[in-house]
């Protein structure tokens, strides 16, 4: 995927931020329509057709706004768990700074490894280990494979600050509550055609 839009309606002075996620392709966003190419030739019958409508599972965040981690404090915890085969969430935000465990529940051994430029590791293989970290102190999107299992991916979606919000099927938009505090907004984030009644930060 490679576009995500949200459209917002928001005041510059409120502290309330509702919106509505919808995902689009690259040349619709580009109002090029649904050029999609070629899928109806048997030469791709085989290569997988995105489709957008049906994708699920967002991140809500704002960007471009820096709120480092107060000093002194024990830096937040995210965990992505090897379950099954697969990477658990698929993608994990965090704020910069933050430190992520990576738990093998499979009695298989895994890899998880990543090649950013911001923050490389390897943590070679293992299973049942629960204790694997990697901190993640810049602001940035991670790639993370496994060496063993080509279709074990997931992303670290490292951001500035700590506004951010989950938006699931299983996590209703009106109840995707962001981390906040009484002087910074709330994220409020909807699919298309669902009502989202919003309050107060
Ligand atoms: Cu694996």
């Amino acid at each position: 995927m490679s576009v995500t839009s949200l459209g917002l309606a928001t005041k510059a002075s409120a502290g309330t931020i509702v919106g509505h996620v919808q995902a689009r392709s690259a040349s619709e966003a580009a109002g090029a329509g649904d050029a999609a190419g070629s899928y109806g030739s048997r030469r791709y019958k085989f290569l997988e057709k995105i489709d957008y409508g049906a994708l699920r599972d967002f991140i809500v965040h704002i960007d471009k706004v820096e709120a480092p981690l107060p000093a002194g404090q024990p830096p937040p915890k995210g965990a992505v768990t090897q379950r099954d085969g697969t990477f658990v969430p698929h993608v994990l935000p965090v704020v910069a700074g933050s430190v992520v465990e990576w738990p093998n529940a499979d009695d298989v051994f895994h890899n998880v490894f990543c090649m950013s430029e911001t923050t490389p590791f390897d943590l070679g293989l293992y299973k049942h280990d629960p204790g694997k970290s990697v901190t993640f102190p810049q602001a940035g999107r991670i790639d993370v494979f496994c060496s063993i299992h080509t279709k074990m991916t997931c992303i670290i979606l490292v951001l500035p600050n700590p506004w951010f919000a989950r938006v699931t099927d299983k996590n209703p938009p009106c109840t995707a509550t962001p981390k906040t505090s009484p002087s910074v907004p709330t994220i409020r984030a909807a699919k298309p055609s669902r009502s989202c009644a919003s309050s107060g930060a």
